[in-house]
């Protein structure tokens, strides 16, 4: 080592090592002719020795004894279903890793341009059924387990959800995993693993949510695979100094360092060898634990940092559509998008090509804001570690990424306290601060002198503390901007980016409506098989063609004039209607009347979703029912209604709409006057599971949010795809489905977007009582607060919303809400026509399929290619 210090290089930054040379991405080596060299020993041997896809019913049940013998050390006396599970499930997971290594191959080979999906959040569900089914080897696994006195059902069952998301924005990060892989284009996930998924949800006496945690990774996680040697340093706090040396260069050097250890999941696609890789981070302390406090007998100092550094990735934030300022989440969302771009930037850098060429080979989508912060790091690592000036940095941040929103809810909107944000992310707030200079400069050049523009459109929001707008950084670092359903895209562009198209121009801002979601494999042929081979009988088509190309569903209209296939169409919905019967018989001993309608509402538990309406009219429904003769009574359509959902631990009025909801089926399940005509179930711990077997059972499922709240909402495609009907406003991709099965077919309800703004201003200025505007409605609230349902003062907070303000219109559309209930009921009685109605729904579904928005996404935003793997 020299000695010597050439003083050019004092002042200059030191350069973290951040690639560390890893075992993945490695090819051949070729001779001089150009062919692949074998790496080591004999090339026979070694290929004898490799196994491919076990898809032989005797090599199965080898695979999965052997499982049992050698990596679960049991024995055949000594296995039960959940070992017969992690046995099943590893021996499938051999498979998916044949395929998995195959495919990253064959990527760095082409070294195709590749997307990046980085989502806090993917609700992933089950893994075990969906990838027999991709991987066509359901039917061998059931033959094989059951020779081994298994029942392949008994064994899916065992699994634990992987629960990592909220609702809809983590379900549809899923789907598109599934959707990219099944499509063969080289998208990766990247996201955290959560020790703790959302929270389990369990019912008190009386009637209250109570959280419980959820160690999803108990039983050990057959479906990742750890990569202890694929790690990367993140940096927190600390001091960042700018060089002042002309160049935008800083250091940014102390605070804190922790390590991101990858864990990968393999997503196989369906029906194709493609399987992608999903990678999760967690956190680890850089060092065991801090051998100077052990040395001075301070154990408890000695572990402490390594606690901070674990609890990084501890827990999902179990809250939805709201932001809170905590300083963990803004660690959490800075570890991974700088462990995730480090990962992107080494598997670039294995390419060869210059940096200015990083947009031609990655696109990086956000979904949401969350990940953010991975626009001033690219920044960072641009400026600070590749010598990049600030305008080719910039221009390869703004060709690299893409942000969706998902909301324009205000209080969704993400903002970070500068304050925090300058504790926490020194350079980072350094660089928000330098982007939102320049493009305030321009914004200035475009509209001289228009100061409240400036104001409106700059990064940081002024008050007490200053804070800093995500979205707004979002747009202006990203190529494209979308919205998740066409009305949602168009609110997108109208309100909270209206100035940002002004100034940007139209053409920056899609959409792409998440139709998608509706992943077909997993949403009809996994969740409802019944359906699935009545759709490939009828059409004469493979269910391998039309899983991939759910357009074909149209075909199946012309059947609607046929009698014994509606009659078949019926049956199944029906047997479905007793699977789900006997699930909550068992799960929680209700017996439940299979020959009524179901209508189900399912989903996070918010005011703008309006879980409220729906109890409030079926209360209004019960209190009807209470008053009516027997004769009339025998004309009434019997109904049971289904609600599931979690609300945010901290969301008490949503809080208490659950405890409503509990206690009015308390009350009405018992009522001997009404009960064989009205039931009521509140059905703790929705999951992705629940939903598989709610939402083929439903006649009919409430989208009912006030107009323009809802971007879009997924299960409602799910729901129709099934054969269920819609009950919704128009709002979101409720409209869309609409358009696409013909308004006769749905029930809309309630007052349009455009009318939103005047109703909340009339309720505060010139508020009408609720006594005059809906007596209907007020009827209910006074039963309710008069202890109808017990607990009398207990709901006048969540009344009282209602009564004061009423920001969510409940009381200007619940008369219309009754209105359209009756609608349904009227409708179903002609069971024929229903029937028909059922059909032409799941027919027309064929847009929704997230095989379609995502190779939108490819094609419009990342332009990526479809790789097939041989
Ligand atoms: C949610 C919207 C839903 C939409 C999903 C997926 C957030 C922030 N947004 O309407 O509320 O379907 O995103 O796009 O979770």
């Amino acid at each position: 080592m020299s000695t010597f210090i050439d003083p050019k290089s004092i002042g200059k930054p030191v350069r973290p090592r951040r690639h560390v040379r890893t075992l993945t991405g490695y090819l051949p080596e070729t001779d001089a002719s150009g062919k692949e060299k074998w790496p080591r020993g004999e090339e026979k041997v070694w290929k004898d020795a490799m196994r491919d896809v076990d898809t032989e019913v005797t090599s199965i049940t080898k695979s999965f004894v052997n499982h049992v013998q050698t990596s679960l050390a049991r024995q055949p006396y000594n296995l039960d279903n959940l070992g017969a599970y992690q046995a099943a499930a590893l021996s499938v997971r051999d498979n998916l890793l044949v395929n998995w290594n195959e495919t990253a191959l064959q990527y760095t080979r082409k070294a195709p341009k590749r997307a990046y999906y980085l989502s806090l959040e993917f609700l992933m569900g089950r893994t075990l059924d969906n990838a027999l089914l991709n991987l066509g080897l359901k039917d061998q696994y059931s033959e094989g387990v059951k020779k081994l006195g298994f029942s392949v059902e008994d064994i899916l069952d065992q699994e634990r959800d992987a629960a990592l998301g909220n609702g809809g924005l983590g379900r549809l990060a899923a789907c598109y995993l599934d959707s990219s892989a099944s499509q063969e284009l080289p998208v990766w996930g990247y996201g955290l693993r959560y020790k703790y998924g959302i929270f389990q949800q369990l019912i008190s006496p009386a009637g209250d949510q109570l959280e419980a945690p959820d160690p999803w990774l108990d039983n050990q996680n057959p479906w990742e695979l750890p990569r202890l040697d694929v790690s990367y340093e993140i940096r927190f706090y600390g001091q960042a100094e700018r060089l002042g040396d002309g160049t935008p260069r800083a250091t940014w050097s102390g605070g804190q360092e922790v390590l991101a250890v990858a864990y990968d999941v393999m997503i196989p696609g369906c029906y194709t060898k493609t399987t992608n890789n999903l990678r999760l981070w967690e956190s680890k302390p850089k060092r065991g634990f801090d051998l100077n406090s052990f040395n001075a007998g301070n154990y408890e100092g000695a572990v402490e940092a390594s606690n901070s550094a674990a609890a990084i990735t501890s827990v999902l934030y179990p809250n939805d559509h709201t932001t809170f300022g905590k300083e963990l989440r803004l660690k959490q969302q800075y570890f991974w998008t700088a462990a995730s771009l480090a990962d992107i930037l080494r598997r670039f850098k294995n390419i060869g090509k210059p940096i200015t060429e990083f947009p031609d080979y990655v696109a990086i989508q956000l979904n949401d804001t969350h990940p953010t912060l991975a626009i001033p790091e690219l920044m960072r690592i641009l400026i600070d570690e590749e010598d990049q000036p600030w305008s080719t940095a910039w221009q390869i941040v703004t060709n690299t990424f893409f942000y969706t929103n998902h909301t324009v809810l205000p209080e969704a909107l993400e903002k970070w306290p500068v304050p925090l944000m300058e504790h926490l992310l020194p350079r980072h707030m350094q660089i928000i601060y330098d982007i939102n200079l320049l493009f305030l400069q321009s914004v200035e050049k475009k509209f001289p002198g228009d100061r409240d523009r400036l104001g409106r459109m700059s990064l940081i929001e002024e008050g007490f503390p200053k804070q800093v707008r995500m979205a707004y950084l979002a747009c202006i670092g990203s190529r494209k901007v979308n919205g998740v359903a066409e009305l949602h895209s168009d609110l997108v562009k109208t309100t909270i980016l209206k100035d940002f198209v002004e100034f940007e121009g139209i053409s920056k801002f899609g959409n792409v409506t998440n139709g998608s979601e509706l992943t077909p494999r997993r949403w009809l042929d996994q969740c409802n098989p019944e359906l699935s081979s009545l759709i490939s009988s009828t059409l004469k088509v493979d269910k391998a063609v039309w899983l991939k190309d759910l357009t074909r569903l149209e075909a199946l209209l012309p059947f609607t004039e046929d009698e014994a296939f509606r009659k078949e169409w019926a049956a199944i919905k029906q047997r479905n209607k007793e699977r789900l019967a006997h699930h909550v018989q068992t799960t929680l001993g209700f017996t439940i009347n299979t020959n009524a309608m179901f209508d189900v509402q399912i989903k996070r538990l918010h005011e703008y979703k309006r879980q409220t309406l729906n109890i409030l009219g079926v209360i209004h429904r019960y209190l009807t029912l209470k008053n009516m003769s027997a004769a009339e009574k025998k004309k009434v359509n019997p109904r049971v209604v289904f609600f599931a959902g979690k609300a945010a631990p901290a969301y008490y009025i949503a809080k208490l709409t659950i405890r409503l909801i509990v206690n009015v089926a308390r009350i009405i399940n018992e009522d001997p006057d009404t009960k064989d005509l009205l039931q009521l179930y509140f059905l703790p711990d929705y999951s992705v599971s629940l939903a598989e077997v709610l939402i083929p059972a439903s006649d009919i499922s409430q989208h009912i949010s006030t107009a323009g709240t809802e971007a879009s909402g997924t299960s409602n495609m799910k729901f129709c795809l099934n054969g269920g009907l819609l009950l919704g406003t128009v709002d979101g991709a409720n409209i869309e489905i609409a358009e696409e099965v013909g308004e006769s077919n749905v029930f809309f309800f309630g007052h349009l977007t455009p009318a939103v703004e005047d109703l909340r201003y009339q309720h505060t200025y010139h508020p009408t009582p609720i006594e005059e505007k809906c007596p209907a409605l007020a009827n209910v609230l006074n039963q309710v607060s008069a202890g109808l349902f017990g607990d009398a003062h207990v709901y006048e907070p969540l009344l009282n919303t209602i009564r004061q303000g009423d920001h969510y219109l409940l009381s200007d559309d619940f008369d219309s809400y009754i209105a359209a209930l009756a609608m349904v009921d009227e409708a179903y009685l002609d069971q024929t026509e229903w029937v028909k109605k059922s059909i032409r729904t799941t027919a027309k579904m064929g847009k929704f399929s997230s095989d379609r928005a995502i190779n939108e996404y490819a094609e419009s935003y990342w332009n990526i290619e479809a790789q097939k793997i041989a």
